[in-house]
């Protein structure tokens, strides 16, 4: 066997080592995004072949890391909500497992409203964080997490029933 046939034969080797995974269906496993190379949602030769003109390279493995799907949850517990003389609840929303928290009120009349916001366990104890007379019909604050729920109430000291839209936007 001379020098030409035995590189040939390296090749021919090397080929079905490479493609043999993809012949006898080894590719089933769990998708890994870090494998991901080229982040097309599939792992392929393609990140193989990034990962093949890197090889020998060294260097600092830290990665800069851009996060594309931020946690998010929203609760909507009033949607055009009329609130009649007295005061509204939205009972305890939990918070747990995120670190902002927005509140976003809109109030069809806010003259003779207070919005008090309050801190919640789930032993049932409650703190008030902050009493607000809002002077126009949105109003919007986000806070650190402060506990494992939040709660808003809405006081409507006027005679007449007021309109309210409350959004509580939870961020990881
Ligand atoms: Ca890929």
């Amino acid at each position: 066997m001379n020098v030409l046939s035995l590189k040939f034969a390296n090749l021919v080797i090397a080929v079905v080592l490479l493609v043999s995974p993809f012949i006898v269906g080894l590719t089933t496993s769990q998708y890994d995004p870090w494998a991901d190379i080229n982040e097309d949602g599939k792992i392929d030769i393609y990140d193989v072949a990034y990962t093949a003109r890197a090889f020998g390279s060294s260097g600092d493995p830290g990665k800069n890391v851009t996060v594309a799907k931020h946690v998010t949850e929203l609760h909507r517990p009033a949607a055009l909500l009329p609130i009649p003389p007295g005061s509204w609840t939205s009972g305890p929303l939990s918070t747990d497992g995120y670190a902002k928290v927005t509140v976003l009120i809109w109030l069809s009349d806010p003259s003779n409203c207070q919005i008090f916001i309050y801190a919640c366990n789930y032993g049932g104890y409650h703190w008030l964080v902050e009493t607000l007379y809002p002077t126009s019909n949105s109003w919007v604050k986000t806070y650190d997490v402060m506990n494992h729920q939040i709660r808003i109430e809405i006081g409507n000291v006027g005679f007449d029933a007021v309109t309210a839209s409350v959004d509580v936007y939870l961020m990881a």
